[in-house]
């Protein structure tokens, strides 16, 4: 039976620093609503879509720090998402600032992606691995890129989750750069891998990138797809947001690297496909075929004879 999903890629445009995580969850529900009307069954968010991207402003103040962060998900604010969702039999995914307190009182603070079903459980998390930016204040810089002050990295790695009928994996931002985010999920088997975005079109510790921005983006997102067989959906929050103007270029790849969907604006908008997963088996099994073409014959032989060293 062949596996079909459709899914929408929800770009959002700026959120201010004074919006609330009530007015971004009733611009969410809006674009989950379109997608819906649109056939599809999972929708996916940009990376902390519940705020404005804080980590532009540098502070020392915990409290300050923790009140862009969620200590439980769903919570008041968001419960309203999740629940037009569950009524409409749409999945979702969302990036959000996520602060666990542990049995020991430790806290910790994550830039983490949530993947929820379409009868609303909770199928898995992702926390940020890849952290950019700088750790201390650095005044001279138009504005502050401080994720490394404000998150601490994921130490769970990049995980692979049976959902959405196929094989589905997260990763955020500054993550899709790096070959192994997507190696290692393709190594367990993804389809479709969701990954939220926030990039500043300025890149202050070398600006001749600028001009590459767009480039580079569809570059990496586009190589990861390829070269392991799998959907990849990127998702930007994009526009000039409290003065910083970042990327938006939501597009959704196919394993053939090519896009079959994106965005043409740089506000609030749905790109909308409808994705064969099967389709990830052509590569899979023929050019990419990791069984037949890495695994040293030695290895292969023992395997067939089920047989020890
Ligand atoms: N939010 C991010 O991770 N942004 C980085 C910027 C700092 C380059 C990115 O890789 O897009």
């Amino acid at each position: 039976m062949a596996r079909h999903l459709t899914v929408g890629a929800a770009q959002m445009g700026p959120i201010g620093r004074d919006e609330s995580r009530a007015d971004c969850v009733v611009r969410l529900t809006s674009l989950l609503e379109d997608a819906a009307s649109r056939g599809c069954e999972l929708v996916v968010f940009p990376e902390l879509a519940l705020t404005t991207f804080f980590p532009r402003w540098f502070t020392d103040d915990a409290d300050e720090m923790e009140s862009w962060f969620e200590a439980d998900m769903p919570n008041t604010a968001t419960q309203p998402l999740f629940d037009r969702a569950k009524e409409l039999g749409v999945g979702f995914s969302l990036g959000y600032a996520e602060l666990v307190v542990g049995a020991d009182g430790t806290r910790h603070r994550y830039n983490t992606q949530i993947l929820v079903e379409r009868d609303g459980t909770t199928v898995g998390k992702y926390r940020k691995v890849h952290i950019p930016g700088h750790e201390s204040n650095e005044p001279g810089r138009p504005f502050q890129h401080a994720e490394r002050h404000y998150f601490e990295p994921g130490p769970d790695g990049f995980e692979v989750w049976n959902a959405f009928g196929g094989r589905v994996g997260m990763a955020i931002c500054n993550d899709r750069r790096w070959p192994e985010t997507y190696r290692v999920m393709g190594l367990k088997g993804v389809e479709l891998i969701l990954i939220g975005y926030n990039t500043p079109l300025h890149y202050e510790p070398d600006p001749q990138q600028n001009a590459l921005a767009g480039f580079h983006n569809h570059l990496v997102l586009a190589a990861g797809a390829y070269q392991n067989g799998t959907y990849v959906v990127g998702v930007a929050k994009g526009g000039i947001e409290e003065g910083v103007d970042s990327l938006a270029q939501t597009a959704i790849f196919a394993p053939s690297g090519q896009i079959v969907a994106q965005c043409i604006t740089t506000g609030d908008e749905v790109a909308v496909a409808r994705l064969d997963l099967d389709f990830c088996s052509f590569y899979n099994n023929t050019l990419f075929d990791f069984d037949r073409y890495r695994i040293p014959k030695h290895y292969r032989l023992i395997a067939e004879e089920g047989g020890g060293a």
